[in-house]
């Protein structure tokens, strides 16, 4: 844990109790601070109660004696419409903040000798993937890494601070929005598509919070920035005329004069301005199709700035054993194959899978966004058939009629039996069920680990009944 002393002796509020309340609130109370807990769903209070959290109504509170509201990034904090608790705190003065700004000021609290190393990593798709991965190539070179943020665990619940330790964070916007003086030695900005736009009013908003990460660089620091759409082609135009940190272009679809690409699965490093790497990506098991390219090239560029060299970066991506829940192989039965892809929560994370599987029996669905699954249109034709499930469910059939067989499942569990079903009974070679759903996990899971977690034990269930009627015939 990180213990968090800036509020030392001082009255907190805190809202919301998952992963990020309860590990600010043992940080703070570690620190000095005096923390009154709040979340408005019960099962969550008990469980902040039964590991010590002074739970309080803070709604009935008096605000002028908190020094600060900290607030889960999951909560709105600007749209659709502040929070009630994030209004009360505005009415008051109380300044919000999240759990990564609390680490930026324990790390400003060091002397400079002191101070760990910082990656953030954004982008609307990829940076789990690319956290993980860069993670995994300093921690194959020896470094004191410790992986955290969006990716899964709280940033104050990682290991205490050294001056040779690097946080590997994975920023959602939704962190981005809550910090202030986090300052990155090196920043990823993978890329940007519409997405959570209801808790930005819109794509600018979108934007602007991911831009965040590049707040308080210094020259001493890197931007890495995918290159590969508009909008971060301009972002990264922008940052170099700036000149005032050090800019590494990214690219899975072009060459670059000045920085990593990756063309038909060979990566090269110009970085110094002329050839240095060259790097075939075959042997990268984990890292397969452009997408991971784009997360592979990042990963070298934010590497190389901290100082490893070509042959452990590449050591690193070669050993990448991939993540939990990303075109994650689950595994086979009677020769079919199922892949979950549940961190697939929009349609351009579904894109690869539909790209990395085509003729996949595919279970999508979900709480759908704005753009529903409208630019998967040329997948349509190869998909073997959709089982559809959740509150998309009727809109995805009605955009997928007469382009593909679809079958309106409603629950996650009906649609996995019946794709196996179908994949059984289809007589193709190495069927694949691929549940990459294309859509927050939010009507009908807690988010959407819980929502791949539940198509592993489905998957597990399968398994089990296989083999005990293999057993039972022989
Ligand atoms: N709550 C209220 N009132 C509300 C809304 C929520 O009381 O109006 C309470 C809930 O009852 C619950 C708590 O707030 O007890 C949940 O807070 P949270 O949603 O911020 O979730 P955490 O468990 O703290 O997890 C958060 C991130 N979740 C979100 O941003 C939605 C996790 O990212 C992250 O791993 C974790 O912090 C640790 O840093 C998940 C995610 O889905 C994986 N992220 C989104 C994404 O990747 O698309 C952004």
């Amino acid at each position: 844990m990180i213990p968090v002393s800036v509020y030392k002796g001082k009255d907190v509020a805190l809202f919301g109790l998952g992963r990020t309340g309860i590990s600010a609130a043992r940080a703070l109370m570690a620190g000095g601070a005096r923390v009154h807990a709040w979340d408005d769903n019960e099962i969550s209070r008990e469980k902040a109660a039964e590991a010590g959290l002074t739970i309080a109504d803070i709604n009935k509170m008096d605000w002028q004696k908190f020094s600060a509201l900290v607030l889960s990034p999951g909560i709105p904090f600007k749209y659709p419409e502040p929070h009630r608790v994030v209004k009360m705190a505005k009415m008051v003065g109380v300044p919000v903040v999240g759990d990564m700004e609390l680490f930026a000021r324990a790390v400003a609290e060091l002397p400079a000798y002191a101070r760990p190393k910082i990656v953030g990593i954004t982008g609307t798709n990829g940076k789990s993937t690319t956290t993980a991965l860069i993670g995994h190539i300093l921690e194959r070179a020896g470094r004191d890494v410790r992986v955290g943020g969006n990716i899964g665990v709280g940033v104050l619940d990682l290991k205490a601070m050294n001056a040779n330790s690097i946080y590997v964070l994975e920023l959602s916007s939704y962190q981005l929005d809550l910090i202030d003086s986090l300052r990155c030695d090196v920043a990823v900005f993978l890329n940007v598509s519409p997405d959570h736009l209801d808790r930005h009013g819109g794509m600018q908003g979108y934007v602007a919070a991911k831009n965040r990460i590049f707040r308080n660089q210094t020259s001493a620091d890197t931007a890495v920035i995918g290159v590969d759409d508009m909008r971060t082609q301009i972002l990264c135009t922008r940052l170099a005329a700036e000149n005032t940190r050090r800019v590494c272009p990214v690219s899975a679809e072009m060459a670059l004069g000045r920085g990593v690409s990756v063309l038909e699965g060979m990566l090269s490093d110009s970085l110094s301005g002329h050839a240095e790497t060259s790097v075939d990506l075959s042997s990268a098991r984990a890292l397969p199709g452009q997408h991971n390219h784009q997360n592979a090239a990042a990963a070298y560029a934010a590497c190389q700035s901290l100082g490893l060299d070509a042959s452990e970066i590449i050591d690193g991506l070669n050993s990448f054993p991939g993540l939990e829940h990303r075109l994650e192989s689950v595994g086979s039965v009677n020769g079919v194959a199922f892949v979950n892809d549940s961190k697939a929560t929009n349609s351009q994370a579904a894109e690869q899978a539909l790209r990395a599987y085509p003729n996949a029996f595919w279970i999508a669905g979900g709480r759908a966004k704005d753009d529903g699954i409208d630019a998967l249109a040329p997948y349509f034709s190869s998909i073997k058939k959709a089982y559809l499930i959740g509150h998309a469910m009727s809109d995805f059939s009605n955009t997928l009629k007469g382009k593909t067989p679809t079958m309106n499942c409603g629950t996650l569990d009906v649609a996995v039996a019946a794709a196996y079903k179908d994949a059984l009974a289809s007589g193709i070679k190495d069927p694949v069920i691929l549940f990459s759903p294309a859509c927050a996990s939010f009507d009908q899971f807690k988010d959407f680990e819980a929502r791949g977690d539940a198509f592993k034990n489905q998957v597990h269930a399968i398994e089990m009944d296989f083999k005990k009627k293999s057993k039972i015939i022989a």
